[in-house]
């Protein structure tokens, strides 16, 4: 049982990441205005610091980190300011020679940054970010190192803002994002601003690479949770319709896919590997315990309370109640793995202590679920 469990998760995990594809975010600005310290606070890996990753197109110097659901795009040896010809002829290059490629592939978002302590912002920076305006990429414009100060921006940063907002530039809301990416130990100012970046990012988008954008990142987990909603909607809308199929053998089987397609995408938004989820999943779901079971008896056969109304036909009213309370559930246990809340004995995860929690959070939801049967 747990074997075939982990087969069939693993198999719609990959299948899942698949769908999610890649988002691919393309970072200028000066040489130490901080774009790596951006690009690592909001994605929480060490993508752009690690030097690795390939020329996006032959010979160029913009060269892509690719890290699961997110691309990263960077320039090297070539400075805004300096090098502007080239690095717009390069660009211009990679984004007609993406176009044709899928989604998944292309470019999607820029970020300009600027260090909002710098007093200037020259005209070429300005060329720069109305060049890619032109070539199709919605811009955001990032200050960066921002300090702050009982709720205020640093006078000089506010300036700066002012200024390159009389400009009237092609950018997201029309002036700058302020940010502080990373805590300064020495003056003790904490980082903030970073999900406004994000959710900016998410708006500008493309529909197609948004999961991808929300399974990358590590700033906001609000947003992991309402991306896992729309995958829960889905799923209750297809167990309702299974449910509603007349066919010869139990419904109850039918939903198993449609569980596991959900489960897996949710595990995905949350940034879970394949490992950690199989092993949240058995967990949760007690497969483990139920060795000998046969798969068709479905999921829902180990989710306390619903294998006693479950005898076999279920109507669609009770097969979408039980699929958004698995997929409720199974979001409280992947946010709190996110977040590194979810309990542990001896340093590894405690599986009796997350099938309770779980269950629990399965329970709280079911009773709706028992009086619609009766
Ligand atoms: N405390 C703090 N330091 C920052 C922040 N942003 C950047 N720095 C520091 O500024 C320096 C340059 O930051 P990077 O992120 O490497 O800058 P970059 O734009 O990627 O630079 P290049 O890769 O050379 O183009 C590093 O020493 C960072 O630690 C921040 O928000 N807070
Ligand atoms: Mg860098």
């Amino acid at each position: 049982m747990t074997q075939w469990f982990t087969e069939s998760f693993a198999a719609e995990f990959e299948k899942q990441g698949d769908q999610i594809g890649r988002v691919n975010i393309a970072v200028f600005g000066k040489t130490g205005v901080g774009k790596s310290t951006l690009v690592n606070a909001i994605f929480g890996e060490q993508v752009a610091a690690t030097g690795i990753g390939t020329p996006i197109t032959q010979g160029s110097h913009l060269y892509l980190d690719r890290r699961g659901t997110l691309g990263v795009i960077d320039t090297r040896g070539l400075e805004i300011g300096r090098d502007d010809d080239e690095i717009i002829k390069e660009l211009t290059k990679a984004v007609k020679e993406y176009r044709s490629r899928p989604l998944a592939e292309q470019l999607h978002v820029a970020w300009y940054c600027v260090r909002g302590m710098d007093r200037r912002f020259e005209d070429a920076e300005e060329r720069f970010i109305r060049k890619l305006d032109e070539l199709g990429l919605p811009v955001l414009l990032v200050l960066t190192q921002v300090p702050m100060r009982d709720d205020r921006f640093h006078p000089d940063a506010v300036e700066l803002a002012r200024q390159l907002e009389a400009r009237n530039l092609p950018i997201y809301g029309g002036r700058p994002f302020m940010t502080y990416a990373m805590r300064d130990p020495f003056s003790g100012q904490p980082p903030y601003g970073l999900i406004d970046v994000l959710r900016a990012t998410f708006h500008v988008a493309p529909e197609g690479v948004q999961a991808a954008l929300v399974a990358a990142q590590q700033v906001d987990a609000d947003l992991k949770t309402s991306q896992s909603n729309k995958a829960i909607a889905a799923a209750v809308t297809a167990a309702a319709a299974a449910a509603a199929v007349p066919i010869p053998f139990s419904s109850a089987a039918m939903l198993v896919p449609i569980q596991l397609t959900m489960m897996a995408r949710i595990a995905h938004l949350h940034g879970l590997g394949l490992d950690k989820s199989a092993l949240l999943a058995i967990a949760s779901t007690s497969v483990a315990t139920s060795a000998g079971r046969a798969a068709a008896s479905g999921l829902l056969k180990f989710v306390p309370g619903a294998g006693s109304i479950v005898g076999g036909a279920i109507n669609a009213s009770v097969a979408s109640g039980i699929t958004l309370a698995m997929g409720q559930a199974w979001t409280v246990v992947c946010q709190r793995a996110f977040k590194g809340t979810l309990p542990t004995l001896d340093g590894k995860f405690d599986t009796t202590a997350i099938r309770k929690l779980f269950e629990d959070e399965v329970s709280k939801r079911m009773p709706r679920i028992r009086r619609q049967q009766d």
